[in-house]
């Protein structure tokens, strides 16, 4: 076994450059559009069994209890929107989309962190996982999602629920997302152990933990 590398699968004969279409959104540095919406992920596609799925809180809550919440109890919470863009690392993005489903701030009011919490684990099926820092979780824009414009998200794209970050390079939004593990101190998650950014912010390019970001001091 070699080290894992991102799969991107789907059609990407549609990719194309922007060209000076003004009326665009700006793409953040070193990022191409891409039309359509390829599925980029490592390893298989998991297979839905309601039954056996629920959404858990744990670590270092303020009650020091675990939370849980089954599919029909998750997806009767409060439903908003966000319309945000997928930035994938390996220089792709998605603009526009409508996200639908469950803000983050939503479970950090219902099951909320203990006051010495800095940082969140979210963990997906097969333990693929990815750290954030609390405050990045905590926007207002973090939510985790069940539609993509209006409709259920499919297998591949992450049904029956995935995370989305909008201000965060996509491998910060795990799909089939399982559940958030509230940290004390950070831990790095799947890619951030392999390499990845430790923060993400695709504005500033923080693509890999090697890259040199003069002025800001060493990362961490
Ligand atoms: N569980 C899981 N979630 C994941 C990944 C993964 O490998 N496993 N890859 C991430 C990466 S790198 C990207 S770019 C997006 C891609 O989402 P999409 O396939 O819906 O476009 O999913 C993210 N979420
Ligand atoms: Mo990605």
């Amino acid at each position: 076994m070699g080290q894992p590398v991102e799969r991107e699968s789907g059609d990407r004969s549609s990719r194309e450059r922007v060209s000076g279409g003004a009326e665009r959104p700006p793409l953040p540095p070193g990022q191409r559009l891409q039309r359509g919406w390829p599925v980029t992920h490592y390893g298989p596609v998991p297979k839905f069994r309601p039954e056996r799925w629920e959404f858990r809180v744990f670590g270092a809550t303020v009650d020091g209890e675990k939370h849980c919440w089954t599919h029909e109890e998750f997806t009767a919470l409060p439903y908003a929107t966000v319309v945000a863009d997928l930035h994938c690392v390996t220089k792709f993005s998605m603009l526009g989309a409508e996200w639908g489903g469950v803000p983050a701030r939503t479970i950090l009011e219902t099951a909320p962190p203990a006051p010495g919490v800095t940082h969140v684990m979210v963990w997906a099926e097969y333990g693929y996982s990815s750290n954030l820092r609390l405050e990045d979780f905590a926007s207002e824009r973090t939510i985790f999602a069940t539609h993509k414009d209006g409709e259920l998200l499919t297998a591949e794209h992450g049904f029956p629920l995935r995370l989305v970050v909008p201000h965060l390079y996509a491998w910060k939004g795990p799909k089939w997302v399982r559940g958030v593990e509230y940290m004390t101190a950070d831990r790095r998650g799947f890619w951030e152990e392999r390499g990845y950014h430790n923060i993400g912010d695709p504005w500033r390019e923080q693509r890999y933990s090697y890259q040199e970001e003069p002025g800001d001091g060493p990362e961490l």
